[in-house]
């Protein structure tokens, strides 16, 4: 096979495009569907600060990697999660990146700022550890940016795993979630803007993106994934894939150009009654936010009784 752009020998086939790519026209059709993303949905305004979540994996480090090739100042923002080795691996591997690049790297660890991790929280709420790892994220990232002055927070979410969520959301109908099921979810009071300029490259794309730039990425996935509804939607999606080569990109994009407007309401509808945490100051509909509660459970020191004390 040719490489589409230059007809020098291709090391990739890209099948959903029906082409192969040489090493650099491969790295430069990435930039391209970057780029894209971010002009089609106006991501990133010119001067605006971009902090990205980093977790050591190919996603996040070579989107922080294709955003700086772009030419976004973009930082980097790593939280410790506390899953054992996995988070140790994952937090070296953000470290050694962003110090070979000398790009800087905002550390937030989940237990020594709030108290508790990832598998307490889990515990304390009695959910699966991605639902209590899912909405601890989405306060920290949401929190570390503003703390820090960011307008923007970038993550590493590439065309499956926006594919996988949408199939989720679309076999439950969940309105609300398809009303806010997009690319870019604009900054409101509280809130920095959220974007995902990886929607437009699939997995296997990402990964081949790091080997060929020397990307040195954490490969564990992490041991608390098992169970987690999106990965056998993933593995569905692939079958899909492999016998209608496009199926993906086609279900996420038809989506998002005729599907999603029509469910925005719902999502702007969540958004209006949100009032400040009195606790955090976060947005949140409820009297406390969700994050908030489950710090609460999972830091809560259970008294013992006075006639056991003495
Ligand atoms: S880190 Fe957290 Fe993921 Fe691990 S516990 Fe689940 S959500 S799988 S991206
Ligand atoms: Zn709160």
């Amino acid at each position: 096979m040719k490489c589409r752009r230059c007809r020098a020998p291709a090391v990739i086939d890209v099948r959903r495009h029906n082409a192969g790519f040489c090493a650099d026209c491969f790295t430069r059709h990435c930039r391209e569907q970057v780029r894209r993303a971010i002009d089609d949905h106006e991501m990133i305004a010119p001067g605006q600060r971009v902090l990205v979540a980093v977790s050591g994996g190919k996603d996040s480090l070579g989107l922080w990697h294709l955003l700086r090739a772009l030419g976004y100042e973009t930082d980097g923002l790593y939280v410790g999660l506390g899953i054992g080795e996995y988070s140790d691996e994952s937090g070296d591997s953000a470290r050694a990146f962003a110090h070979e690049h000398g790009w800087p790297l905002l550390e937030v660890d989940l237990r020594a700022t709030y108290g508790f991790d990832v598998p307490s929280g889990a515990r304390a709420i009695r959910r699966v550890p991605c639902s209590a790892c899912g909405l601890s994220k989405r306060h920290v990232f949401n929190d570390a940016a503003r703390a820090n002055g960011y307008d923007v927070l970038a993550t590493g979410h590439n065309l499956d795993d926006e594919a996988a969520v949408l199939l989720g959301n679309v076999l439950r109908w969940e309105t609300g979630y398809l009303g806010r099921q997009h690319p870019v979810l604009p900054a409101a009071p509280g809130f920095v803007q959220k974007v995902k300029p990886l929607v437009r490259l699939g997995e296997r794309e990402l990964a081949a993106y790091c080997v060929l730039t020397g990307i040195d990425y954490i490969v564990e996935e992490c041991p608390m994934a098992a169970g987690n509804r999106h990965l056998g939607y993933k593995e569905l999606l692939n079958e899909i894939e492999e016998r209608s080569p496009g199926t993906k990109a086609a279900f996420l994009f038809g989506f998002l150009e005729r599907g999603h407007e029509r469910f925005a309401a719902d999502a702007v509808e969540e958004r209006a009654d949100l009032h400040p945490c009195p606790e955090c100051g976060a947005p949140t509909p409820a009297d406390v936010c969700s994050f908030c509660r489950l710090r609460a459970r999972a830091t809560r020191v259970i008294p013992v009784a006075a006639e056991n004390s003495a």
